[in-house]
């Protein structure tokens, strides 16, 4: 594939923007050459300022969950723009999505709306300390929550791509006030409540983490979670900024039956707008600023755009079956994949839940970080130029996960399905 013009705007890119890009997991350094330069999307399909198609299983990283630039989204976002792009002053569509979130997913009863989810887990840690006068977080290896200085300790997703779990920048006084733990493991958080008794302000968890690849939860877990956080006073919070309003209306909790005292949403609830959101019980929310000791802020929180485009998105998610859909898509993509991954002879472990997925270039079952960590990362980035090359966009590094879009077609899972057998022998 010619991807010249791309080439030249990256070098431009690297003149201007630190290491070409404003998100590192973009800068393809995980799979090596030059990240494509995207001309536009719509539906499954992004195309690159070259003019290649390629049907999309990043989706702006989750967002897209009705494929690019639906057009009820995009008209959504073109009414509202005509009326002014933020007022900074209460509007009746914040109150509407605020609303719409507390209704699907019933462990929220009230909810704080921000631009991005590192706003939204960086506040509900805040809100956790300051609810429950405690400093210290548990959080676990590989899970990743936005770059925030406190969780940024053994996190996942581009920080594990580039070997940066554990980021420059965060003051030891600060990270040591945050321990992290292997998933998984029930043993390690019992032990972790009993030898720092009293003091967990909060453990915070992607309940099905997707930042190391995709690691299912062992049965029990989440819930021995719960119990610990309740015995011992401590916060549950769920990172659901991928997993929200994705896997299921009230995302992985109702899937898995576990209720958090709080959340954090993004992605899915902005439509491709920059939204986030965390909530939760009310007797916690109401420590926020204006009414509470905590104080959280955002000049562009609510604003009139990003609802729109949110509220056109989960309005379409209402109005169709989407989830059905969704499930059926994932299931025939991860039969192809099997099949594929059996005539290649490759015994690769490969996990999905709904519309997400994840390929692990290893035959471990992966339970936690070190086990994806055993991960084949030269094969994975021969197999990611392999897709490429073929008109497949996959995640450019083995620590992500892969969406779905009702705008996938069974043909194009067909497609992808003859292109993935020919990548699994780069
Ligand atoms: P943002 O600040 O990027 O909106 O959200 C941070 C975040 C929080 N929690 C979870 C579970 C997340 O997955 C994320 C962000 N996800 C990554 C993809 N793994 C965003 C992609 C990127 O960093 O460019």
């Amino acid at each position: 594939m010619n991807r010249s013009r791309s080439q030249e705007l990256f070098e431009q890119a690297l003149r201007y923007l630190p290491g070409g890009v404003n998100s590192p997991v973009r800068a393809f350094r995980a799979v090596g050459g030059t990240p494509f330069f995207a001309q536009k999307a719509g539906g499954a399909r992004v195309e690159d300022i070259d003019g290649n198609v390629y049907i999309d299983y990043v989706c702006t990283w989750g967002p897209s969950i009705m494929g690019h630039a639906h057009p009820e989204v995009i008209a959504a976002v073109k009414a509202a723009a005509d009326r002014g792009t933020s007022f900074g002053i209460p509007n009746s569509l914040e109150v509407e999505l605020a609303r719409k979130i507390c209704r699907w997913v019933p462990s929220v009863e009230k909810v704080r709306l921000t631009n991005s989810g590192t706003e939204a887990t960086m506040s509900a840690v805040r809100l956790a300390r300051g609810f429950t006068h405690r400093d210290k977080i548990i959080k676990f290896e590989g899970c990743y929550h936005g770059h925030v200085d406190s969780l940024l300790v053994k996190a996942g997703s581009g920080a594990l791509t580039l070997g940066q779990p554990d980021s420059a920048g965060v003051p030891a006084a600060l990270a040591c006030l945050t321990l992290s733990l292997p998933f998984n493991d029930v043993d390690a958080l019992s032990r972790a409540f009993a030898q720092n008794k009293g003091e967990i302000a909060a453990v915070i968890v992607e309940p099905i983490p997707a930042n190391a690849g995709l690691i299912p939860p062992l049965p029990g877990f989440l819930e021995t979670m719960r119990k610990l956080c309740t015995e011992n006073g401590a916060l549950l919070i769920f990172d659901e900024v991928m997993t929200g309003f994705r896997l299921a209306r009230g995302g992985a909790q109702e899937l898995l039956g576990v209720r958090p005292d709080l959340s954090c949403f993004g992605k899915v609830i902005g439509g491709g707008l920059p939204v986030g959101a965390f909530g939760g019980r009310a007797d916690i929310m109401d420590h926020l600023a204006p009414l509470g000791p905590v104080y959280q802020a955002g000049t562009l929180s609510g604003n009139p755009l990003a609802m729109a485009a949110g509220l056109a998105q989960l309005r379409l998610l209402e109005e169709q079956d989407i989830f059905a859909k969704l499930e059926k898509l994932g299931a025939q993509l991860e039969s192809e994949t099997r099949a594929a991954l059996k005539s290649a002879g490759l015994p690769y472990t490969f996990y999905r839940y709904g519309s997400m997925f994840c390929l692990f270039f290893t035959s471990r079952a992966v339970r936690q970080l070190s086990d994806a960590r055993t991960a084949d990362l030269d094969h994975f980035a021969r197999f990611f130029h392999a897709l490429l090359d073929r008109g497949i966009y996959i995640a450019p590094s083995q620590f992500e996960t892969g969406f779905l879009s009702a705008a996938h077609t069974a043909d194009d899972i067909e497609q992808t399905a003859r292109a993935l057998s020919e990548a699994l022998r780069a």
